[in-house]
């Protein structure tokens, strides 16, 4: 087109920048090196516009100098030659363009930020386009009958598809984005913990350095971001709710099974995670009963499927393996009074329970809901009991105003009322926001029915107990494993 020429010819241009030649070369190489910062700063990608403001608006800027700047080279070196050759000049500003893009293509190849060691930078900081990663996707189960009617009407297939349950999922991609950024800080959290986790570790330091740890990736901000729940670091037959009290000596054995259940969550979306471990390599099989059991258990998980059919699947495959500790087989067994249950927002156990063995409630899951699916594999009786001392607490959900008359357990009433609300919190939680000599106004929360206490569940002494959990969304069109990982 002939907008596009350009009417002046080449050499009277030349003549016209004159000895500013010399002056623009130099600003081509400012411009030129001034990419390769860009390219350093980048967050991710390739892509400019997925940049942080800063980054984006210095890449326009930059587009624009390198146009102008690239314009002038481009004339300074072809015109002598497209001159004498007599041909039409090419369009200046297409040959600007082009070059513009080879750079941009030419651009090395940004490394995204990268996690320190020890993890110590903010997710946020490592997403920087503020979307943080999907967890695994399943598509909901068709139903068992190959019946062409049967799986009209009542398979879950065409879920995928609809655009109503689409449009549903973007109205909801603020919370899902929420709790993918919760499960990023869980999955990274479990990556150092493992790699720091070793037999002589005091256990109050392996909970601390955990806490710690998710304080920093997920930006802890009072109730908005942070620790949903205690770390459990319950130990052989202890099935779940311990952690250390403050003053606890207790030192992590070689032969020690350990289950590591800590949340995290955002704006009270809740991450609830667990996975156990274990030194010696005689427990593998007990690991592995309870890891697949609670696989299924995600696999049966469903819109419609009834809590009661879950239980059964898993069951059936955790009651499939067995151990053999020093020279003795145990078949593993499902432990029949812990249960998986539905997630709310600040509220951990939401009101439906999924068994782990068969014989349960025939309530249905339903569209929308959050659930924590976990496992307990036991070589014991399959049954806990509450037993030793208490760490875990949390205010009941759906308590009113109740009315304190002694000043002490009302002022403790405050300090949890402001750092946890209806999160659960321990011992050591009170301890670190400064709350001293707090264990009789506890109680007395307890007793008037504020605070519940929730004390270590136990198998018999001597036994063994692991345990694997994950969070899951029963999205409109898929189910999705928010807190999947490479590991578990
Ligand atoms: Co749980």
């Amino acid at each position: 087109m002939a907008t596009e020429e350009i009417s002046t010819g080449p050499s009277e241009l030349l003549s016209n920048l004159g000895s500013k030649e010399e002056e623009i070369s130099k600003n081509i190489g400012q411009v030129e090196s001034k990419v390769d910062d860009l390219t350093l700063d980048e967050p991710q990608g390739d892509d400019v516009a997925r940049g942080s403001d800063d980054v984006a608006r210095g890449a326009i800027r930059l587009a624009a100098d390198s146009a102008l700047l690239i314009s002038f080279r481009l004339l300074s070196s072809t015109a002598p030659s497209a001159a004498d050759s007599g041909r039409r000049q090419p369009p200046v500003a297409r040959m600007a363009a082009k070059e513009l893009l080879s750079l941009r293509i030419c651009r090395k190849k940004k490394e995204p930020p990268q996690q320190s060691d020890p993890p110590s930078i903010p997710v946020v900081e490592l997403f920087a386009t503020g979307e943080f990663p999907e967890g695994e996707i399943q598509q909901y189960k068709d139903e068992n009958s190959k019946e062409v009617f049967h799986k009209l009407c009542c398979s879950n297939l065409w879920r995928t598809t609809s655009e109503e349950k689409r449009e549903l999922e973007r109205l909801e991609k603020p919370i899902y984005n929420s709790v993918r950024q919760a499960a990023e800080v869980h999955r990274q959290v479990r990556k150092y913990i493992r790699q720091i986790v070793k037999p002589g570790i005091l256990m109050t330091d392996l909970c601390e350095t955990l806490e710690n740890t998710v304080r920093k990736l997920i930006s802890e901000n009072g109730l908005q971001a942070g620790i949903a729940f205690p770390t459990g670091c319950s130990l052989n037959w202890v099935a779940a709710h311990w952690t250390p009290n403050t003053g606890d000596n207790t030192v992590l054995q070689y032969d020690d099974v350990m289950k590591l259940d800590f949340g995290t969550h955002i704006d009270g979306h809740i991450v609830d995670c667990a996975f156990t471990v274990a030194f010696n390599p005689m427990f593998n099989p007990l690991l592995e009963a309870s890891r697949e059991a609670t696989n299924m258990g995600i696999k049966e998980a469903g819109i419609d499927v009834r809590l009661c059919d879950v239980g059964a699947a898993i069951q059936e495959v955790m009651e499939s393996y067995e151990v053999e500790i020093n020279g003795k087989v145990f078949q593993v067994k499902s432990i029949r009074n812990l249960n998986g249950h539905s997630i709310g927002r600040y509220q951990i156990h939401a009101g439906k329970s999924v068994p782990i063995v068969k014989g349960g409630e025939q309530t249905k899951m339903e569209e929308g809901e959050f659930y924590a699916i976990e496992t307990f594999g036991s070589t014991g009786k399959g049954y806990v009991r509450e037993d030793l001392e208490c760490s875990h607490y949390m205010k009941n959900f759906d308590v009113g105003h109740i009315p304190l008359r002694l000043p002490r357990a009302k002022q403790l009433l405050a300090t949890i009322n402001k750092n946890f609300s209806t999160l659960a919190f321990c011992r050591r939680y009170l301890d670190r926001v400064g709350e001293t000599k707090y264990l009789m106004a506890l109680k007395n929360l307890c007793d008037a029915g504020i605070v519940q206490p929730y004390p270590p569940l136990c198998d018999v002494k001597g036994s063994y107990v692991s345990q694997f959990e994950h969070t899951i969304l029963l999205r409109p069109t898929c189910k999705e494993v928010v807190s999947r990982g490479d590991d578990y």
